[in-house]
């Protein structure tokens, strides 16, 4: 299977105030699609050629760094997009905000911790909120990594590169990431992929 770039699943100004049309024009259009170039490239002549996006991103991982970056970084895109909506950031389904009760004393707490992982992702990466051993967490990794490499999966991420945020916050990730948290994420999308790993 070849990589594809999908369309977005809204307007590129369908974002603002939050994130301009400028910022999802430049990410989508150029550094999504220089992942799904590229790796297609790379994939080429590899043992996985044919194998699934999660398959080539777990396999790749610590054997063919290339690969791996660009792959790994084309699932983190495609799941990135779907997690953010026009009008986010509102209440969380039930079976959800439960479980994040349960983990981290409120969704209050879970909002500090996923901002303070961003803020502290040293340079290029994610912040992540993950099932590890079927309970919630709060993760960061670096570049194109995830938790599916690091045993987890991923429900909610956020793209802490600065391609993504310089154009609308230039330095301050902190507001950003926030502004994520808070008035982007898409929670119906990060529920079905809560009820889809547990
Ligand atoms: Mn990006």
């Amino acid at each position: 299977m070849s990589f594809t770039l999908p369309d977005l699943p809204y307007a590129y100004d369908a974002l603002q105030p939050y994130m301009s049309k400028e910022t999802l024009e430049y990410h989508h259009d150029k550094h999504h699609q220089a992942y799904v170039t590229n790796g297609n490239n790379l994939l080429k002549g590899t043992e996985w050629e044919g194998k699934s996006l999660e398959d080539i991103v777990k396999g790749s991982f610590g054997k063919n760094a290339g690969l791996f970056n660009n792959a790994g970084q084309h699932f983190n895109h495609l799941h990135f997009w779907n997690w953010m909506k026009p009008n986010g950031g509102g209440s969380i389904p039930g079976e959800l905000e439960k479980a994040i009760v349960d983990a981290f004393g409120s969704v209050d707490k879970m909002k500090e911790d996923f901002v303070q992982a961003g803020v502290t992702q040293f340079g290029s990466g994610w912040c992540w909120l993950t099932v590890q051993n079927g309970k919630l967490a709060v993760t960061k990794t670096a570049n194109g990594e995830s938790p599916l490499v690091h045993g987890g999966t991923p429900i909610l991420g956020c793209d802490v590169w600065e391609h993504s945020y310089y154009i609308d916050y230039r330095n301050r990730r902190p507001d950003y990431v926030k502004a994520f948290i808070d008035s982007l994420v898409n929670w119906e999308y990060v529920a079905q992929m809560y009820a889809a790993a547990k």
